[in-house]
């Protein structure tokens, strides 16, 4: 196995660093912390762990709790195996380069926990360029409304993993049009597409943290 091939194994076995006792079959062996440190040490590029590392180990593990292969301690393992890899690569990615491409507000939609998707695109435009506003989790229409009228010019990023929540990101879309914000939305997760998206009025859907980037970009007209 390859390094990144390493990495996106530790993220779907769930182990975090060398010292976690989990799981018990790979105790002593590196885990996510270390074989990003190693990756790093050979100069691969933070994008492919990022991409074909992390994310690709996590595509996996929500596949298999999906079909029913994993349950919730397993999915959380992983989760904070990818979250140690992060904050490892977080810096990495954002770069030296102070140059800003303009602002991102971004949250996971009222009801809804899921982050890691979300963190992953935040993290991802922050790389690409621009500076992220973080809401977090279980965010209010209210707490969007608010952040879209202190940055008019801001891109509003929503994200949605559950069928019911999908429908959060519909109200919040109506009362920031409402309110008669100019600010350009953006949408996503695993229950939205762009069908979706047209349907709500959003002005752009994104499958992927990559994808965002450039549906960003040209949101804003950034031809760069
Ligand atoms: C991890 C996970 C959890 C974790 C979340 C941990 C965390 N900190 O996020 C925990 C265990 C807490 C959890 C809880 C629940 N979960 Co859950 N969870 C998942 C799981 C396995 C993976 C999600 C994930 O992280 N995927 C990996 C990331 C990288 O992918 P992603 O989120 O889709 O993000 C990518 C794109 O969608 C896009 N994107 C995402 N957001 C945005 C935003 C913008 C603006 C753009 C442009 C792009 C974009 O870019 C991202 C990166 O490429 C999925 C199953 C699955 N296969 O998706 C179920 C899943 C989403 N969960 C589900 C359910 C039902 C729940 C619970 C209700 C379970 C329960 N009974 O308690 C709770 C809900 C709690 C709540 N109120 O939110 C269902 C949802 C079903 C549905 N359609 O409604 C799923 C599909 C599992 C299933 N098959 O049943 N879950």
């Amino acid at each position: 196995m390859n390094p990144i091939e390493q990495i996106k194994d530790a993220v779907v076995r769930g182990r975090s660093n060398a010292l976690s006792k989990y799981p018990p079959d790979m105790a002593g062996k590196p885990g996510v912390v270390e074989l990003i440190e190693t990756a790093l040490s050979k100069h691969l590029e933070v994008g492919k762990i990022l991409q074909q590392g992390l994310i690709a180990g996590m595509e996996v593990v929500g596949d298999k709790f999906s079909n029913g292969e994993y349950f919730l301690p397993d999915l959380l393992m992983s989760a904070q195996a990818v979250k140690a890899g992060m904050q490892l690569i977080d810096p990495l990615l954002r770069g030296e380069d102070s140059r800003k491409l303009g602002v991102i507000v971004i949250g996971t939609v009222r009801g809804d926990m899921h982050d890691i998707g979300k963190n992953l695109v935040a993290v991802v435009l922050e790389g690409g360029g621009f500076d992220v506003i973080d809401l977090g989790i279980d965010v209010s229409p209210e707490t969007f409304l608010e952040q879209g009228r202190e940055h008019p010019e801001a891109v509003i990023g929503m994200s949605a993993l559950l069928t019911t929540t999908r429908e959060s990101i519909r109200t919040t879309v109506d009362i920031l049009r409402e309110a008669d914000l100019k600010n350009k939305i953006i949408v996503g997760g695993a229950v939205v597409n762009q069908e979706f998206a047209d349907e709500i009025g959003a002005d752009g859907y994104s499958r992927d943290a990559t994808k965002a980037v450039h549906l960003v970009k040209d949101l804003l007209g950034i031809t760069a």
